[in-house]
């Protein structure tokens, strides 16, 4: 059976009504096991799809439009699947997102090894609509699909000794052919401070526009911290564990000087090769400028209080 899914419906169609209805309407045309990139997604995991809730931390203010589906699912970065903006979209189509297991480990009293479709369909999902700024200067905004981190560390219980979360990617390179070559170490590895993790904002995402995560986005479940540069949201991840020590980062292992840990959107620090007082969103002509935080400080600048952030970059 053929189902129109969202990812074929062209962006004028869903833009001119709500992500719910055009959830809903496909929805009503499915039936058995619904085909996800080339694994599958059960009808019961599916379900939690309908159930969205809107999130009151959802970025909705009209200087902030959001992108088409079109945009999001083909101007990517995702280094495993190639370096070229348009990369991810043709030779993610392969990738075998499912069966996944994500696993919680390290300091923590309850370690935890999930099946990602049976957490969506346990876990309540939420639209999360927010300003996504790669470092390169360039942001869109993306109605992800997802849940708070903290729902799952909470889960695990980190104990006394944990102070950083490490996240992990996959190696695969027979799938992922950007992985034949080492242009970042292997697999790629993120990570964040405990409190940063457990902060509302940070989610982990299954979906974007009301339906799972599209391969070239991290499929099927990948971090989005809105506040730091894109590269700190890692995609495909697949082993979190809370540890003592800062864990390293692959961007600021592949250049220190570049790269930080914290990579806090801040348009008052440079990266050495370029400005990043400005940005182009996707879809607009002139750049527009570049918000600290990425214009949630509100809600976060208090975490790096008496930091100086043009060390701790
Ligand atoms: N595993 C992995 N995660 C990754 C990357 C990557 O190359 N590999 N690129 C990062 C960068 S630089 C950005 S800007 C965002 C882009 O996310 P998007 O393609 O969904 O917009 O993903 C981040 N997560
Ligand atoms: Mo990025």
């Amino acid at each position: 059976m053929l189902i129109k899914r969202p990812s074929d419906i062209a962006p004028s169609e869903i833009t001119s009504k709500s992500l719910f209805e055009s959830r809903r309407e496909w929805m009503k045309m499915a039936s058995g096991l619904l085909v996800a990139g080339s694994g599958l997604i059960s009808m019961e995991a599916e379900a939690g799809f309908q159930k969205l809730m809107k999130s009151p931390l959802s970025t909705t203010g009209k200087d902030d439009p959001i992108n088409t589906l079109a945009e999001i699912t083909s101007y990517n970065n995702y280094y495993e699947f190639g370096t070229g903006k348009d990369d991810p979209a043709q030779n993610a189509k392969g990738f075998k997102a499912r069966p996944w297991t994500l696993t919680v480990s390290g300091e923590v009293g309850k370690p935890q090894t999930y099946d990602i479709d049976a957490l969506i369909k346990r876990i309540p999902l939420e639209e999360r609509i927010y300003r996504l700024r790669c470092v390169e200067g360039w942001s869109m905004v993306i109605p992800w699909v997802g849940f708070p981190l903290a729902t799952l560390l909470k889960e695990v219980a980190p104990n006394s000794n944990a102070k950083f979360v490490a996240f992990e990617s996959i190696k695969r390179p027979k799938e992922m052919i950007g992985q034949q070559e080492e242009v970042l170490a292997w697999p790629y590895v993120e990570g964040l401070r405990l409190d940063e993790a457990m902060h509302p904002l940070t989610i982990l995402a299954v979906g974007l526009y009301g339906d799972i995560l599209p391969n070239q986005n991290g499929a099927p479940v990948r971090l989005v911290v809105p506040w730091k540069y894109g590269f700190k949201s890692i995609k495909a991840v697949q082993n979190i564990r809370l540890v003592q020590q800062m864990p390293p980062t692959s961007w600021n292992r592949a250049n220190s000087r570049e790269y930080g840990f914290y990579s806090n959107v801040n348009p008052a620090v440079d990266h050495p090769r370029w400005s990043q007082k400005t940005e182009r969103r996707i879809g607009e002509f002139s750049r527009r400028p570049t918000l600290p935080f990425n214009g949630y400080a509100n809600q976060v600048a208090h975490l790096y209080q008496g930091m100086d952030l043009k060390k701790y970059y």
